[in-house]
């Protein structure tokens, strides 16, 4: 890939320690004599809590302590969410009197060795007094559901919208259809689970988490254990990935703080596998109706729409409960001109694991609505499914648009990304392959998806959400060193998504350096003059490279300003260069960045900045994927995947292209194998990856990827995100495929192989 708007593909600097097990994990931290917590969790669903007995597992030989909720007296972790149709319940960090799903941490015990304290949660009573379970979120929404919070109903959020003449436009339409869609509920599985070591530090406590928002976590851990700011310090060291299940501060995390501090001693908790399915963060799991008015051409009319998202028992911290119930249906229009919508949005609460971020939040799912509704039409009335969709695309020149959502997308072409698409999947060779393969007794399908995104979410947007403990903007700060180097930290952790190589490369490139002189910090709360949000809602590219354009902006100037006093020339006439200020037209002439850094006062190529991103960015892309469907068994096999993608300016090709293929290779795999299945009594039956299905790399296909790489306006580099893109478009793409391998329509996911052979029947 090579174009104006594309930069380099520079080696990826974090691979070597990550892939080779030479990266510090959190779970290689390992303090002197540091004691093992782990945490005693909920058997079931929805009890009362009456007693827990822990004077046997206390009498264990090396265990050192065990708490329980009511030997704390912390306050809960509480979502702050200002929004009026949102009631934000408290999570205990211990459950006390209630428990509200199996997995919930009950009591915690501290011993010298995580063995013994696993022998120790064998020897905990508990009496539990069962509660009736409420796992169906429709039926939690009425009335007469037992209800999982004091004062309020399962109704957590639930927002309503109508722009546009909605009735008119039913009035008058040549074709109205109604669906329901169904999303199941996924995990992100990072493959490293969730972990923090706390130490005690001075006056306060040093915490080290596997965390996607270090300095989030360092604010509410002092807020909750009631100490100043300076008194914790969180630090972030290699993070074996965390796909926005660690964009949140677990209750954990908190008590490994906590414990630190109350016995004076170093504290590690690192979960099991079995941990990280059963409570931390799950995702998507919604169920959307609609209704859908459109013209004899197929252009839409009206969407009508009832968003119905299982929260699982609490809100997480500190997006709270209003991810999926929020990002839905703000964007189910989708990248099509929609001149009515209305739409009803609940956020509902089960007893089940909250739900928080995983790569994409909330859109895969109004992507999946909008193409399928995009299908559904075509064939009612008879279009091409490429076309139907090219007569609604918002067009190129009526760039910038503003959907009645109040999305406002910036800069692209969809209609482009859609025709190389197809171009790039013989969409016109293939009815012809079809027909033979069906002639030879295969099921072949291809399905069409287009979808635009939202990323580099600023403050504007986050608190006009409700979420309003979300900075939105992000820090950098860069120093250079006596020898010419620089030295960058940000408040974005790198975990796995390649921002340390981006990062060194931005900082590089204005600063006239070699890559490999620019050393990129793990994140630290104690580097001073640096806040913010964190590495989530594809957002490091836009925020961080902005906070980074900024303080480098700043370095540069001062660079030249003192080179120019010195050399007595106008700084306009020097550039930066191979780690020289020089002149320009006369390179032999200037001075080394480690000759002006010698010579200045201390901390004067030391600079810090924040940004807050003015708009939002929204890239965009068409996937089009074609599948053979085994008849015998109902195996879907993906014969070949295209892309088109815009992310805007190209940072590094290689890292993007990296970034699509892992995010449609988790799309594809909630598309055709996962699921978090729960039983009638609330009991997870898929905490373990033998029956949660993560697809390997053996079932993911190759991907045609190519880009349009159109600058974005708004953003400093000209990036828009791409980390979690990839995700969108599979759900839609595949069960279009299959739909049209099969001549039959699917509304739920996942395509499980039994579901799609009793199809085929
Ligand atoms: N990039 C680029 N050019 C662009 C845009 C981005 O070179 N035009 C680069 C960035 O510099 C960065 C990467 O692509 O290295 C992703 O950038 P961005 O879209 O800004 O996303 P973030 O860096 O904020 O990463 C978070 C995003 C999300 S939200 C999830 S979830 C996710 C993901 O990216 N989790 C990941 N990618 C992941 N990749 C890995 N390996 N592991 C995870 O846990």
């Amino acid at each position: 890939m090579s174009g104006p708007h594309v930069g380099r593909s520079r080696p990826r600097v974090e691979d070597r320690p990550l892939l080779t097990g030479v990266g510090t994990f959190v779970g290689d931290l390992a303090p002197p004599a540091a004691a093992h917590a782990v945490f005693l969790r909920s058997p079931l669903a929805h009890a009362h809590l009456t007693g827990v007995d822990t004077t046997a597992a206390c009498a264990l030989s090396g265990v050192r302590a065990i708490f329980t909720a009511d030997d704390l007296s912390l306050p809960p972790l509480h979502p702050p969410i200002e929004n009026p149709a949102a009631f934000s319940p408290p999570r205990p960090l211990l459950a006390q009197h209630v428990v509200r799903f199996v997995g919930e941490p009950v009591a915690v015990v501290v011993a010298d060795d995580p063995y013994v304290a696993e022998d120790a949660l064998d020897l905990i009573e508990l009496d539990l007094d069962p509660l009736p379970p409420v796992l169906d979120p429709v039926a939690a929404c009425e009335s007469d559901s037992p209800a999982l919070h004091p004062a309020t109903s399962n109704v957590l959020y639930d927002a309503r919208f109508e722009g546009g003449d909605l009735d008119g436009a039913f009035a008058t339409a040549a074709v109205t259809i109604e669906r329901t869609f169904r999303h199941p509920r996924l995990a992100a599985v990072p493959m490293e689970g969730r972990g923090a070591v706390a130490q005690p530090e001075r006056d306060g406590v040093a915490l080290w988490s596997s965390t996607q928002a270090p300095h989030r976590l360092a604010t509410i851990v002092a807020e909750l254990l009631g100490v100043a700011a300076h008194q914790v310090r969180v630090r972030c060291p290699d993070v074996g990935g965390g796909f926005g299940q660690k964009a949140h501060v677990y209750p954990e995390e908190v008590l490994t703080a906590w414990l630190a501090l109350h016995l004076r001693h170093p504290v590690r908790w690192l979960e099991d596998r079995v941990e990280n399915l059963l409570a931390a963060s799950h995702a998507r799991d919604q169920q959307v109706r609609v209704r859908v008015a459109a013209d004899g051409d197929g252009r839409l009319l009206a969407i009508d729409a009832d968003v119905i998202c299982d929260q699982g028992a609490y809100g997480v911290f500190p997006h709270g409960h209003v991810l999926e119930a929020l990002g839905t249906p703000s964007m189910i229009p989708g990248p099509y001109r929609l001149p009515a919508y209305r739409y009803r949005s609940r956020s509902v609460a089960t007893n089940k694991s909250p739900e928080g971020a995983y790569r994409g939040v909330g859109l895969p799912v109004s992507t999946f609505v909008h193409e399928r509704v995009m299908d559904v039409l075509a064939e009612e009335l008879a279009i091409d499914r490429a076309e139907i969709r090219r007569r609604n695309l918002i067009g190129a020149a009526e760039l910038p648009h503003t959907t009645l959502t109040s999305q406002r997308y910036d800069s692209g072409d969809y209609a482009a990304a859609l025709d190389r698409a197809l171009a790039a999947a013989g969409y016109d060779g293939f009815a012809e392959r079809q027909a033979v393969a069906r002639d030879d007794g295969r099921l072949r399908g291809l399905g069409i998806c287009c979808y635009v995104e939202y990323t580099g979410i600023n403050s504007r947007v986050f608190k006009g959400r409700g979420m309003v403990g979300i900075a939105g903007s992000d820090g950098a700060h860069i120093t250079l060193t006596p020898d010419g180097r620089a030295v960058v930290w940000t408040t974005l952790p790198g975990i796995g998504q390649g921002s340390d190589t981006t990062f060194g490369q931005l900082v590089a490139d204005r600063l006239g350096l070699q890559p490999d002189d620019v050393e990129i910090a793990r994140p630290d709360t104690g580097v001073g003059g640096l806040h913010g949000t964190g590495t989530f809602a594809s957002r490091s590219a836009v925020s961080g490279g902005g906070a980074l354009d900024r303080a480098g902006a700043e370095l540069e100037s001062r660079l030249k300003a003192d080179a120019a006093d010195r050399l007595e020339i106008d700084a306009g006439d020097l550039r930066l260069n191979g780690g020289r200020v020089e002149v320009v037209g006369s390179p032999g002439h200037g001075l080394t960045i480690a000759e002006l850094v010698a010579a200045a006062e201390p901390d004067r190529y030391r600079v810090s900045a924040s940004f807050d991103p003015p708009a939002l960015a929204y890239p965009y892309a068409t996937h089009v994927c074609e599948v053979e469907v085994d008849p015998g068994t109902g195996h879907v096999a993906v014969v070949h995947y295209a892309i088109v993608e815009d992310c805007g300016t190209v940072i590094n090709p290689q890292i993007v292209e990296g970034q699509v293929h892992g995010a449609t290779a988790q799309g594809i795999g909630g598309a055709l194998l996962e699921e978090m299945v729960y039983t009638d009594d609330g009991q997870l039956i898929t905490a373990s990856l033998m029956d949660y299905l993560v697809r390997t790399a053996g079932d993911i296909p190759p991907f045609d990827v190519s880009h349009l790489a159109i600058p974005a306006p708004d953003s400093p580099t000209g990036a828009k995100g791409v980390g979690e893109g990839g995700t969108l478009a599979p759900p839609a793409a595949l069960a279009n495929a299959v739909g049209d391998a099969l001549g039959r329509e699917f509304n739920a996911l996942p395509l499980r192989p039994e579901d799609v052979r009793a199809a085929i029947c």
